[in-house]
């Protein structure tokens, strides 16, 4: 069976996606998500120049030696743009695969651990009222866990809350540049625990509770910030500090027994090696598309789960329902699976573009049995929607200084 053509496509049904099609000699076809958020174009022409031209007429059953041939055979390991091109091949190749044995991709990781997938959602608000009527509504629907983002009292604006403005692009301008937002630790640090005290007294202990720091702390305030919300128990508190030196953690954890959450940006399992080889975080949020795909996910893992850490895969809207559909099969076979982030099933325009296997029921994502991912991508809905250029955001003090992200 030979890779006989390989497809790009760049939409925008809501969000920018990019989305691959590996086609064989013999008549399957499989799909993978190479989606960058706000660096979409350079994946593109990553695949289109350097990946599709060396693996025409390739053997697509050999899903590990192409991935090897990827990764190594460039030369230039790691970062993200080659990573997604990488991990965008890898799933449309065990899409394949799953379509030829007649078997959805799961079962040929080894099969169901469990039935049915658990996951987080979000609740968002302008105040912390707001906020916690959104949590209460999310209870209600059934979940059971929750992460909790409330804007920043006297901060102009705060990541993550959309406030009025309810489509993405609204925050771009006509000449689309990176948003500006403003950052002040002492703010933030001084108000966080009271949202989460507030949560508690109103919901009790049951739910639990996660909330994303977006990187924005040193080693030592997120140790404090963990310290701090010890009393409300959280599932766990999310990229607390930048990771690219991984040692911040260790000062966290040796702080605070709040759970520590960190990996959505992360390429390789090199990214998380000291972080879960040293047990100083406990979920590990690498995503398919951004980790290379469903191969390097099976076996970080593995690696996870020697030193008792648990996957919580990352489950933005930016990452497409390929890369959602790809989680879900993990998720169902890897032991040491903890939860999925989940923003909704998508209708409408995404709807339109593509069709997947998930339904969600009391809180968990249940996975049709469909061969392959089991996700279809209308070639023809995708070209309605063309490619919107958009940035996130940065960051800045108060007197200019550009913060982390
Ligand atoms: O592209 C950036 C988003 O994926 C990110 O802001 C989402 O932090 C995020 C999360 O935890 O979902
Ligand atoms: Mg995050």
């Amino acid at each position: 069976m030979r890779i006989s053509d390989i497809k790009i496509f760049v939409s925008c049904p809501g969000r920018n996606f990019v989305t691959v099609k590996i086609e064989t000699n013999n008549g399957f076809y499989g799909l993978g998500d190479a989606t960058v958020n706000g660096r979409e174009l350079a994946v593109v022409a990553y695949l289109e120049e350097h990946v599709k031209h060396c693996l025409l007429g390739k053997d697509a059953h050999q899903i590990e030696d192409i991935w090897q041939y990827l990764y190594k055979g460039a030369y230039w390991r790691r970062g993200p743009i080659t990573m997604a091109a990488i991990a965008a091949i890898d799933m449309a190749l065990w899409d394949i695969k799953g379509k030829v044995a007649g078997l959805p991709v799961y079962q040929l990781l080894g099969g169901k651990s469990r039935h049915k997938i658990k996951t987080y959602a979000h609740a968002n608000g302008e105040t912390i009222e707001e906020t916690l009527d959104n949590l209460g509504q999310l209870i209600e629907q059934g979940f059971k866990a929750v992460r909790l983002q409330c804007a920043i009292p006297k901060l102009k604006s705060t990541y993550g809350i959309l406030g009025d403005k309810k489509d993405y692009y609204e925050l771009q301008s006509s000449r689309p540049l990176p948003p500006e937002q403003p950052w002040d630790t002492t703010k933030y640090l001084n108000f966080i625990p009271t949202l989460f005290k507030k949560a508690r007294e109103q919901y009790g202990m049951d739910i639990e509770l996660v909330h994303d720091v977006h990187s924005r702390l040193t080693p030592i305030e997120a140790a404090k910030l963990g310290k701090d919300l010890e009393p409300y128990n959280l599932l766990f508190l999310e990229d607390s500090v930048t990771a690219e030196n991984q040692q911040g953690y260790q000062q966290v954890r040796q702080h605070t027994t709040t759970p520590l959450a960190v990996g959505e940006i992360f390429n390789t399992i090199w990214d998380a090696k000291e972080l879960i080889e040293n047990q100083w975080i406990d979920y590990i949020r690498m995503a398919a598309t951004h980790g290379g795909g469903i191969t390097p996910m099976k076996k970080m893992a593995e690696f996870a789960a020697i030193y008792h850490v648990r996957t919580a895969p990352h489950g933005a809207p930016d990452l497409s329902p390929i890369c959602h559909a790809a989680h879900a099969h993990l998720n169902i076979t890897v032991n040491n699976f903890g939860i999925q982030e989940f923003i909704g099933l998508g209708g409408g325009k995404l709807k339109e573009v593509f069709e997947h296997p998930l339904s969600l029921e009391d809180g968990h994502i249940i996975l049709a049995d469909k061969p392959g991912l089991g996700v279809d991508f209308d070639e023809e809905a995708a070209q309605k929607y063309k490619y919107k250029r958009s940035y996130l955001p940065v960051t800045r003090l108060d007197d200019g200084t550009l913060w982390n992200w």
